[in-house]
């Protein structure tokens, strides 16, 4: 049976991007303490307790999926700007995109008596038009153990490049079993799902993903984390959440106002109160260039 590769916390972006493309998925050890875990579970439970179970079968009748988490968690927002996290993510997406964006926050908790997930891939969310690309970076951050009962992660190592009508047989999925602490890294390409949980205990882990800059985001970053709430972040996370330019003439915006008031096209940093260059739709010959940038 395929298996997922455990690296040290400190493996270079290069060896997780090459690994990614091959296998799909890997899992670094042991990267964040305890003490963290417990820190970022102060901040983010009462949202996940007051989270309902899923309305759907692919959701989760007996899962609970708690967003927004950009705005709710300190503790987030330092697993989202992660240096290692975002050279790996940029370093894999780089041949697809000018710039990297967030594309989801959910802790997902899966409950005792939970049933496995439908296999798929995450990129289905923009339907099957990406057959042809990789447009996703993700990380599950295992805020428990992750274990074959509790409902680790069902990966298929080696699927990235599959048709997406292959049927996927049992002996080609593995799980991915981690102690609290370590994070699982898998594209958007490979095949994968939620496992059964015939525990007693939840399986609970905080869900962070990213997608090539020029996409829709699967959680709408602009109204989870509205200018007011994202004036607050550091300049990194409101980058990633959308608030700029995703390259020349992609995203600006023409603020509401009386005739005049303000200049006619922006930037969305400018819903932040910052100064931004005017009647400016970005970086034209970076735009035009005939070179590739990744
Ligand atoms: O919770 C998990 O282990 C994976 C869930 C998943 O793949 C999804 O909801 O898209
Ligand atoms: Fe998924």
């Amino acid at each position: 049976m395929a298996t997922i590769k455990h690296l040290p916390s400190n493996t270079d972006s290069q060896i997780i991007s090459s690994i990614l493309a091959e296998d799909g998925a890997l899992i670094l050890d042991n990267v964040v303490s305890d003490a963290f875990i417990a820190a970022l579970r102060e901040e983010t439970d009462p949202y996940m307790l007051g989270t309902s179970n899923g309305a759907d079968d692919f959701s989760g009748f007996k899962t609970t999926r708690t967003g927004g988490l950009l705005s709710r968690s300190k503790k987030c927002q330092e697993l989202i700007t992660r240096p290692d996290i975002l050279s790996a993510c940029e370093t894999f997406l780089a041949p697809f995109c000018e710039a990297v964006q967030l594309h989801l926050t959910q802790i997902i908790r899966i409950q005792p008596g939970e049933t496995a997930q439908a296999i798929h891939r995450d990129k289905w969310a923009w339907g099957k038009h990406l057959s042809h690309l990789e447009p996703q970076f993700n990380t599950i951050w295992a805020l428990t153990d992750f274990t074959a009962e509790n409902g680790a992660t069902r990966v298929v190592p080696g699927s990235p490049t599959w048709p997406d009508n292959q049927s996927i047989r049992e002996d080609q999925i593995t799980q991915a079993e981690m102690q609290a602490g370590s994070v699982l890294i898998y594209s958007g390409s490979v095949f994968h799902g939620g496992g059964e949980n015939r525990s007693q205990e939840d399986r609970i882990g905080i869900n962070i993903t990213y997608a090539l800059g020029w996409l829709r985001q699967e959680e709408n970053q602009y109204l989870s984390c509205p200018p007011a709430l994202a004036k607050q972040l550091p300049d990194t996370l409101q980058k990633l959440a959308g608030y700029a330019m995703g390259q020349y003439a992609l995203g600006y915006y023409t603020p509401p106002g009386a005739p005049g008031e303000h200049p006619e096209v922006v930037s969305p940093a400018y819903a932040l109160g910052k100064a931004v260059e005017h009647e400016s739709m970005g970086d034209l010959d970076k735009a035009l260039s005939t070179t590739q940038s990744g």
